[in-house]
């Protein structure tokens, strides 16, 4: 056993801080997520693993809190937000409930104002900052045969005018990361060239990658399929990847949870990526089918522990790791404060039983060839309750041990219902 095999044996001194450090990975890989391991003795230390729960964060999306649906029909909700302001109010909410999602994440141009500064300061005030600026380069007319990949110069020079209009943004609001989710693809085989696709691809991202000023990156979201059907440009995470490490050390790949092939595996991408260094950002939600953009952990709460548990093997939850852990959801039919309230709890969970997998008994358990022996700690973690331990740690912060039932005592819900009368609700597009 040695000390890298051992990422939660924090000692109770150095718990306390989020970038505690420790030994080199055990994969000689000089990885951006660093250290796995830092100074302790015996399995999941309690302390450290309270520690490891109070310095989480979880980046809570804008459009959470607006209007939203299907293509079949958007219902809207009393109190929906009508602006940027309001989403970062209703975000603050969630914060205050938790005490683990300081940061909201935008989406250009639906949360398009007038003076950026003025709305991280806004943030600012209700004890947020901005993080994530998210483009969008798929609703114009021009985008119909693809962005940064269509075969016009013009329309690509548009894409990424508009890819270096966020950066703009990023600078006024302090944001350190821009995220690219490119609907470009193609609906028929012959449609376009996939290699020219590419090459263009690359071209756009060369552009944008120069624009980016110390401190800031660029983080590449993939997709299986969705809008285009016969063939995405971002595929999945091995496209992603091939660009990134061409591009460079501000480039990193985005895991979103809900764009994979039923079946993938997606917790051995994330052992892959963060070994590589190459982790920059999950979008977590759920799904049944496609793309759903339920709540994290709600569909699959299995999958989602597995996920945390490569997370944490990796270093990827220490904050000098730079993953960046965001929900992307939209919540169609439920309350949509209560629900992102119960999606951070969701992630809490899941990280909690992660935290508590007893290392020096699963690693001596692979180490001998044990199967069903080192199964069986996996399992033990993952059959916790750890909903006692988690009310503990919001009770030592100084939060109600029951956030969903906090928030609905707050009388917030009725507040904006009775406050948000009239103007536009905000919803995707606004
Ligand atoms: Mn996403």
């Amino acid at each position: 056993m040695t000390r890298s095999e051992r990422p939660l044996d924090r000692d109770a001194s150095s718990a306390d801080t989020a970038d505690a450090a420790g030994a080199a990975d055990t994969t000689g890989v000089a990885s951006a997520a660093g250290p796995t391991a830092v100074a302790g003795t015996g399995a999941a230390n309690p302390t450290a693993v309270k520690a490891a729960l109070r310095s989480q964060r979880i980046e809570l999306p804008s459009w959470a809190f607006g209007n939203s649906g299907t293509r079949f029909k958007v219902f809207s909700q009393p109190g929906v937000p009508r602006d940027p302001f309001e989403k970062v109010a209703d975000a603050a909410q969630v914060h205050r409930h938790t005490g683990v999602a300081p940061t909201v994440s935008l989406h250009i141009p639906w949360d398009k104002v007038a003076d950026y500064g003025k709305l991280a300061a806004h943030a600012e005030s209700h004890g947020m900052r901005i993080g994530v600026i998210n483009s969008n380069t798929f609703q114009d007319d021009d985008y119909k045969l693809g962005s940064v990949t269509h075969p016009d110069p013009a329309v690509r020079d548009k894409a990424v005018g508009h890819l270096v209009e966020c950066v703009d943004v990023m600078d006024a609001t302090g944001s350190a990361d821009l995220k690219l989710w490119f609907a470009d693809g193609t609906n028929y085989p012959g449609q376009d060239d996939f290699r020219s696709r590419q090459d263009r691809l690359a071209e756009s991202l060369s552009q944008l990658y120069e624009r980016l000023g110390d401190r800031q990156r660029m983080l590449l979201e993939y997709k299986l399929f969705e809008p285009a059907f016969y063939h995405s440009d971002v595929p999945d995470w091995g496209t992603s990847f091939a660009h990134c490490v061409r591009l460079g050390e501000k480039a990193k790949v985005v895991v979103d949870t809900g764009h994979h092939a039923p079946g993938t595996n997606i917790e051995f991408i994330v052992a892959m990526l963060l070994r590589a260094g190459k982790l920059g950002a999950f979008d977590f939600n759920s799904r049944f089918y496609a793309d759903d953009d339920l709540m994290v952990g709600s569909a699959d709460p299995f999958q989602l522990f597995r996920i945390m548990h490569e997370v944490i093997r990796g270093g990827g939850l220490d904050a000098a790791s730079g993953v960046n852990f965001m929900l992307d959801q939209c919540h169609n039919i439920e309350p949509k404060i209560p629900a992102q309230i119960r999606s951070v709890m969701n992630v809490q969970e899941a990280t909690a039983k992660a935290l508590l997998v007893d290392w020096p008994a699963l690693s001596a358990a692979q180490r001998a060839g044990d199967v069903l022996g080192a199964n069986a700690v996996l399992m033990d973690a993952f059959n916790t309750d750890v909903r006692p331990l988690l009310a503990e740690v919001r009770e030592e912060q100084g939060l109600d041990a029951d956030p969903m039932a906090a928030y609905a005592r707050s009388g917030y819900a009725t507040k904006i219902a009775g406050e948000r009368v009239g103007g536009h609700q905000a919803g995707w597009g606004a």
